[in-house]
């Protein structure tokens, strides 16, 4: 009986996916856009755009960096992968960036960023992203584009309702999609319910250096916390997380997972973790994870391993954390930029749920509770409703908000953007996506002051969009003019990855602070050559530290003799120019690593076990000037018995 009745739910379901599948295959393509729509995107050669666009790269484990409105991609920004091109996570300085208590880990999945923000406004300083896999937080500096810092978050999996900030960057938080035993133990998996936990992480960030540590855990109920979004102005002090599988299923889980009426939209006074740590009303639980820090003076990545973290126990803590009911599986989780209104997106749900904050305070004064969960309070649906967007699309996912009242919803199943106004509740206009929308993105969207002019809406499915690639094809973005009543198209364009999230922001909070070289008289590497007169060849047993250098054309030195095959060969290059758009690269025939690519002023490291005897070539990478190819080496390597002494020059000297 039982059976039959998940069933069909399943099948339900699968009617669902299926009517999704065919509207998509059904769907006219959008074809040429009408009059001179598409010259609102063209930014005209030389000119720039007016914003940065963040976009997340999902399993590529990178960040990418495009210009808005005309989609232009400026930079991948390795920072859960290792990445070939710019020797991250290969070479010895950032290699250490990929430490985890896995070991290390060189891919991930990262998902949602988020810019800082000082009262509630996008400050441009450092942006954030969550790595879902191996549950990690990222901290990119603004002026350099690097990923300065990664912080792994213990007691989790699935890292997936992160990494959104507090209005004044107080915390990033980061809370599990996966719940699981805390801590880890070999258990029956059939025994979840009631055992599993889930970790909301709150990670507390320097307000000047940026640096980041996990300053609280609160434990919750073994749910599936999904999103999150922070309360801003009269929330201040809340943050809001969406969870699913409140059914606590371990098993087929789109059928058993989708039982409940209606899941939770968990909210978390942070205000009040404060006071009950400050009180001491905590357990500190012992663990282990990895805190990776780049330093800019001395190049090098350290990772500090992390023993403790502090624990609240909700149940433990009254006024700590409240339920909301939401209906049907709630995705997105988005607080309006007055802080008021509170959007749960039910994944299949057929209306919009868009708590009160006001009425949620008054509902918890006047103790209006409809039962408990593990200690929690449930407040009373009815009680907190601000109200429904009837029947606005189906399996909605995410909202974002222009700053002038009006919400924006994506429906992954019926693939179209709808536009509502908050407070009437009513809808005012709809578009297709190309197709399946995910995520959309308005500049400054999570955050008190969002600048409502465009909408990016990142799409699952692209099928028939662009020149057919093989078998797999590239993710599609596109961006629509909000600035008017009605929302309009244009511009498509590829992504990497997959994105989840992005983020965007006007380009001149962060364009004139943007780094041009790193000084030379600032660089602290251990290594370093500041000048061809520092550059030497130093043997440290079967180590060889080579201390080079690299100029407009040269090397040096570019003559090594004396290596051995047992040797094993450290490259310490140091790029002495001090211009901008500068680099130069450089690789080993043979080196079981990539190239490294040097800004001017930066010193980094490869190693090179050498195979066998020979003269062996290494060159610049990176075509630097009229003379490229001519910027080029040699080294000489000998039997291990020989006795060659270590020599090295340039141009004879
Ligand atoms: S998810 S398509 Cu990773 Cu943010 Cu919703
Ligand atoms: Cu230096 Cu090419």
């Amino acid at each position: 009986m039982n059976f039959r009745i998940k069933n069909s739910i399943g099948i339900a379901v699968a009617m669902v996916i299926m009517t999704a599948t065919s509207c998509v295959q059904t769907e006219q393509n959008g074809g040429a856009l009408s009059g001179n729509l598409a010259e609102r995107s063209f930014v005209p050669p030389g000119e720039h755009d007016e914003f940065y666009a963040f976009i997340s790269g999902g399993f590529s484990g990178q960040l990418a960096v495009y210009g808005l409105p005309s989609g232009r991609l400026f930079k991948v920004i390795p920072v859960f992968s290792q990445d070939a091109e710019k020797a991250y996570g290969y070479n010895e300085e950032t290699k250490p960036m990929l430490n985890t208590s896995y070991g290390f880990v060189p891919w991930g999945d990262s998902h949602h960023p988020d810019i800082s923000q000082t009262n509630g406004k996008l400050d441009g300083r450092w942006v954030f992203i969550n790595e879902n896999n191996t549950p990690r937080i990222a901290r990119i500096d603004l002026t350099t584009f690097e990923t300065a810092e990664i912080i792994e978050v213990p007691n989790s999996a699935g890292n997936h309702s992160s990494s959104f900030v507090t209005e004044n960057t107080e915390y990033v938080v980061a809370g599990t999609r996966f719940s699981i035993p805390v801590p880890q133990r070999d258990m029956p998996i059939d025994e979840y319910k009631g055992n599993f936990k889930g970790a909301l992480s709150f990670i507390k960030v320097q307000p000047e250096s940026g640096e980041m540590n996990v300053e609280f855990q609160i434990m919750m109920p073994g749910f599936d916390y999904d999103l999150s979004h922070p309360g801003r102005g009269k929330s201040h002090g809340w943050f809001f997380f969406s969870t699913y599988n409140s059914e606590e299923a371990n098993s087929l889980m789109e059928v058993n997972a989708s039982q409940n009426d209606k899941d939770y939209i968990a909210a978390v006074n942070w205000k009040k973790a404060e006071e009950y740590i400050a009180a001491g009303n905590f357990e500190t639980m012992k663990t282990n994870y990895a805190h990776n820090v780049y330093d800019e003076k001395t190049q090098m990545a350290t990772t500090t391993w992390e023993k403790e973290v502090r624990i609240l126990d909700p149940a433990k803590c009254p006024g700590l954390v409240y339920f909301l009911p939401t209906p049907k599986s709630p995705h997105g989780c988005d607080v309006d930029p007055t802080g008021e209104y509170i959007v749960g997106n039910g994944k299949l749900s057929a209306n919009l749920t868009v708590h009160s904050f006001t009425k949620m305070l008054d509902a918890i004064e006047k103790k209006k509770f409809d039962g408990e969960a593990y200690g929690i309070p449930i407040l009373n649906f009815e009680d907190i409703l601000a109200g429904s967007v009837v029947q606005p699309g189906l399996g909605p996912l995410h909202t974002e908000f222009d700053g002038k009242g009006n919400a924006y919803t994506t429906f992954f199943i019926s693939s179209e953007v709808v536009k509502w106004k908050l407070g009437t509740w009513e809808v005012l206009d709809r578009k297709p996506t190309y197709y399946s929308v995910g995520h959309l993105m308005i500049p400054g969207g999570n955050s008190a002051s969002p600048f409502g002019k465009y909408v990016v809406a990142m799409n699952k499915i692209t099928k028939d969009r662009y020149l057919p690639t093989g078998p797999e094809v590239c993710q599609s973005a596109q961006l629509y003019d909000i600035s008017g009543e009605k929302m309009e198209l244009i511009l498509d364009f590829p992504t990497i990855g997959e994105p989840h999230y992005a983020a965007g922001i006007p380009a001149d909070l962060i364009k004139l602070k943007s780094k041009k070289i790193y000084k030379l008289s600032e660089n602290e590497h251990p290594y370093v050559a500041r000048s061809e007169k520092d550059t030497k060849v130093v043997r440290d047993g079967d180590n060889v530290h080579v201390y080079m250098t690299m100029i407009r054309s040269h090397f040096a030195p570019d003559n090594i003799e004396g290596i051995k095959t047992t040797d094993k060969v450290y490259f310490h290059v140091t790029n002495l120019e001090q211009d901008y758009d500068v680099p130069h690269g450089m690789s080993m025939i043979g080196a079981n690593t990539s190239e490294l690519l040097i800004m001017p002023g930066q010193t980094e490291t490869f190693t090179w076990e050498p195979k066998g005897e020979g003269v062996w070539p290494f060159y610049c990478t990176d075509f630097c000037s009229a003379l490229h190819q001519e910027m080029q080496g040699y080294v000489r390597v000998s039997p291990a018995s020989s006795d060659i002494q270590l020599s090295w020059s340039l141009d004879g000297e």
